[in-house]
């Protein structure tokens, strides 16, 4: 199939799992009430759990599957979902459910397996479950193999089952996590059974891994598809088992299917003493449409390569830092015996305990305790970015690199499991590491279209090279706002899930106020649907007609809403803003001069109020300095004149003071935060941006009542009740909860920092952007880009569509199209700003993402030359960048269709 490497993930992340990062103190102190077995560690003490049973982060479709159980005791719905799944992705006619794997091993001993028999098997940790059942394991996989170790010698099989005493044959796919079989092999060993009228039993649970070796690396096989060879692997098997926690995305749950009649007639009369009912299994209706679900996608050719090409550099990372091991089918099997030469026993968890001391990551030695000593490093399918599973390499070959220091432990509770032991141990002095990444885990994902350039052609050409009018579905990587397009997390889920439908007071709304009492120091808090109304509200309420309202550059928006109260905006920014390649730090501060020539030209009492934006969007999301702050704070309050907030980006203005004023580069964000608000009479914002929210904003005053009586008047009338706004309880919950993430430090700096790392890429590569890279969006200067093209011709607009023709990148123009024409002359205003922006949505694209934006555009600058302009052939009179339409000027005009 698709022999090239993947580039990105082939999914947007959609709601992300909060992750602590404890630090060294408390590391040390879990690991001794754990008795230095690391199993004993509760995830909220673990960074990365690096377990890849039950933890992968599904589709959105999948999930969704859990609101749908039909939960009915017999023949449920959800069964049939399931018997669909299987019958369409595995081939097999029957499916008997099981509570998980473990219920699956049962079934199958108990119908197949006569006291007194054997299994044969290619996997020893098989003997974990067969040993206490008294079932011997007679271990025929070939040693002789290098690429598909997890091969039977079929002579010796043969020569086994000619004693009569095997009951079955058992084959696991990428036997014991390292060992994956070929298609030969599987289909000799299906032979060599059928010789002998003995079941070949297959453990699929890692059916997809083993799928993509034989992809991969056996001869003749490169062409099919992951989804084709799983199908044949599932039908060469007699019976076939499937882990619901593993290859299908589930957190529990188990499958044994088959074309034989009568095998699954055992299996169903076998599993009401066992598991439930032929029609359940053990499982809920819930858990058996998620696995149906997750069984339906698992072969998605572009998930599987992404996954598999994470695998294996995650693999070679550690082998290229020294590290013994071998490569797993979901992450690198530490050999702890070699790494730790020096410690005689249980070397295994003596390397986790040192794992997690010094970088708080859990890696688990699972299973009965045995004389073999491998230390699994797992990666959770697809939960984790690349740029995570770089520093959980870092991490490792950190305690490699003092290997030496590491302490041994001592017995303290023998058992004959591995989660029973309980040691003794001194605390190494190792050096710690430490994690820069997300500060969160994926929970869900949703899958993003691959588009050809013809497909992009067409769809842009019928958008009218407008990327507003573009469909999503067309779109791999939308760039065209941060607003409302956030990650949620599962706290903030669970938050709108708890919260009760009101139209009066509730919990929600009180949460919500005392939030942003506690967190901005206002006391006066009213809910608005978003920002806009906000803006509305204090612009009507604020604002007397002929008033003048100064600004640092004006949002669409926010601008609309003062003119039309009867205000006149004034531009007081500094000169900087309006020089893309300047890069002085702040150039989102008010120029003193120009405020005051406004006071004294104008006077105090002809001000309605200064309308003072963070992070200033459209100078490029540059930030507002804490001197600035205070001293427009100061001369204003001197002269009776109120400064209210556009606090839209808050928290990215106060990383940047973090980052860039030394007297604040170890205060927290929150503390920050804090300050910038106290010079300040009041605030809007539009919660769809900091607030990690999809709607949501609010308007907000100090401490002056008189103006919070005026603003709920008329948010009764434009908006909703005054404990609502116009929003649903659950999503002033989701705002109280996205509040307190957004304070993170840890997640601010990945946040902004991401924008800082596509600006960088760009401009090594000489693309021409505004400066310095802004806080959440990067913006190119199209002037500089397309040089030869005449504003007239509309070069930023023309940018943008071929940014996705390119690439399927969407972004926005902010240029003259959005400016519009002068109403006087009729002439398309030239503005200095010719751009377009890329926009980053929070918690939503990783790093990779943001690789392949940069990579697509700087190709597209290598051919700038090729590149024309664009006329209109529709034009609305105002806000035309929303509904206009173009062609290229390298098109013939010729009368487009109506
Ligand atoms: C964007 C969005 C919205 C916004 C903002 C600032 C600093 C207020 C608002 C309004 C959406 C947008 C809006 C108009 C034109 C293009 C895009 N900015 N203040 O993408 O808030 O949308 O909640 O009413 O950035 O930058 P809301």
């Amino acid at each position: 199939m698709s022999a090239a490497t993947p580039i990105h993930e082939p999914h947007k992340i959609k709601t992300v799992r909060l992750v602590s990062f404890p630090t060294v103190e408390e590391r040390k102190r879990h690991l001794a009430e754990a008795y230095f077995n690391v199993f004993n560690l509760l995830p909220s003490q673990v960074n990365f759990d690096m377990t890849s049973q039950g933890t992968s982060a599904m589709t959105q479709e999948q999930l969704s599957g859990q609101l749908i159980g039909d939960e009915a005791y017999a023949g449920a719905r959800n069964f049939e979902s399931l018997e669909r799944a299987v019958n369409r992705v595995l081939g097999h006619t029957y499916v008997c459910p099981t509570h998980n794997l473990l219920g699956c091993v049962k079934l199958v001993v108990a119908t197949m397996v006569p006291a007194g028999y054997e299994v044969a098997s290619n996997a020893r940790g098989l003997a974990d479950v067969l040993t206490p059942r008294k079932i011997g394991l007679k271990h025929v996989r070939t040693d002789t193999e290098q690429v598909f170790t997890g091969n039977v010698d079929v002579e010796r099989l043969r020569a086994l089952l000619a004693l009569g005493t095997v009951a079955i044959v058992d084959m696991q796919a990428f036997a014991d996590g390292i060992h994956p079989f070929s298609l030969g092999n599987l289909q000799a060993v299906r032979a060599t059974a059928d010789q002998r009228g003995v079941r070949l039993v297959l453990d699929g649970s890692r059916v997809i891994e083993n799928a993509w070796y034989i992809q991969r690396h056996e001869p003749g096989q490169a062409d099919r598809s992951i989804a084709d060879i799983v199908k044949q692997i599932v039908k060469t098997a007699h019976v076939f088992q499937l882990d619901g926690a593993q290859d299908p995305k589930c957190n529990t749950g188990g499958i044994l299917t088959t074309d034989n009649p009568a095998d699954h007639e055992k299996f169903i009369n076998e599993v009401v003493v066992y598991e439930g009912l032929h029609t359940y299994g053990g499982m809920s209706g819930r858990t058996m449409e998620v696995l149906a679900r997750g069984i339906e996608e698992m072969c998605d050719e572009a998930e599987v390569q992404w996954v598999m090409m994470v695998t294996e550099q995650f693999t070679q990372m550690l082998r290229a830092a020294g590290i013994p091991l071998e490569r797993g089918c979901n992450g690198a099997y530490i050999e702890a015996d070699k790494f730790l030469q020096h410690v005689p026993h249980h070397a295994a968890h003596a390397l986790a305990c040192a794992i997690y001391q010094t970088s708080g990551i859990r890696a688990l030695v699972t299973g009965r305790a045995r004389a073999d000593s491998y230390l699994p490093i797992e990666i959770p399918r697809l939960a984790m970015t690349t740029w995570q599973l770089g520093q959980v390499v870092e991490a490792i070959a950190n305690v490699y690199r003092q290997r030496d220091r590491v302490a041994p432990l001592e017995l303290q509770t023998a058992g004959e499991w591995n989660d029973q032991l309980r040691f003794r141990s001194i605390f190494a002095s190792l050096t710690p590491y430490d994690f820069d990444c997300y500060p969160f885990i994926v929970h869900t994902i949703e899958r993003i279209p691959v588009t050809t350039r013809e497909q992009r052609q067409r769809a842009i050409r019928e958008a009218g090279y407008n990327t507003f009018l573009l469909r999503s579905a067309d779109v791999t990587i939308d760039l065209l706002t941060d607003s409302g397009t956030s990650a949620m997390s599962t706290d903030q889920w669970a938050a709108y899930d708890a919260a009760r439908a009101t139209t009066a007071n509730s919990e929600a709304y009180q949460r919500f106020v005392q939030v942003i009492q506690e967190v901005y120091g206002y006391e006066h808090v009213i809910p608005t649907h978003q920002g806009r109304a906000a803006e509305h509200i204090l612009s009507q309420t604020r604002i007397r007609p002929g008033q003048l309202v100064p600004g640092n550059m004006y949002f669409t928006t926010t601008k609309v809403h003062q003119e039309l109260a009867g205000g006149v905006f004034v531009d007081i920014i500094v000169d900087q803003a309006h020089n893309p390649a300047d890069t002085f730090p702040w150039k989102g501060n008010i120029d003193m001069a120009k405020l005051k020539a406004v006071v004294d030209k104008h006077g105090a009492k002809n001000i309605a109020y200064i309308s003072f934006e963070h992070s200033v969007n459209m100078a490029g999301g540059q930030p507002v300095s804490m001197d600035n702050m205070k001293e427009v704070y100061a001369y204003c309050s001197g002269h009776g004149i109120p400064v209210f907030y556009d606090a839209t980006r808050a928290v990215e203005n106060a990383y940047f003071i973090q980052k860039r004023d030394p007297r604040y580069h170890s205060v927290q964000i929150r503390d920050i935060l804090r300050e910038m608000m106290l010079y300040g009479d009041g605030c809007t914002v539009s919660g769809k941006k900091d607030f990690l929210v999809n709607m949501g904003g609010l308007l907000a005053f100090k401490d002056n009542a008189e103006w919070k009586r005026e603003a709920e008047e008329m948010l009764r009338v434009y908006e909703g009740g005054i404990t609502d706004g116009g929003l649903a309880q659950a999503d002033l919950a989701a705002v109280a909860r996205g509040i307190e993430e957004m304070l993170d430090d840890r997640y601010i700096r990945t946040r902004v920092e991401q924008a800082a790392f596509l600006g960088n890429r760009l401009m090594e590569a000489g693309v021409p952007i505004v400066m310095p890279p802004g806080s959440h969006a990067i913006f190119i200067d199209a002037k500089r880009f397309l040089p030869h093209i005449d504003q007239d011709e509309y070069p930023a607009q023309r940018l943008a569509s071929e940014i996705y023709i390119e690439t399927g990148v969407r972004v926005m123009e902010r240029g003259n199209v959005s400016k519009g024409r002068d109403p006087e002359t009729g002439q398309n205003y030239r503005p200095s700003l010719e751009l377009v922006r890329l926009t980053i949505p929070r918690r939503v694209y990783t790093n990779d993402h943001m690789r392949a934006v940069a990579d697509g555009i700087i190709r597209l600058y290598k051919r700038r030359e090729t590149i024309r302009g664009l006329r209109f052939v529709y034009e609305p009179p105002y806000l035309r960048f929303f509904q206009g339409r173009f062609a290229p000027l390298e098109e013939e005009a010729v009368p487009e269709p109506a």
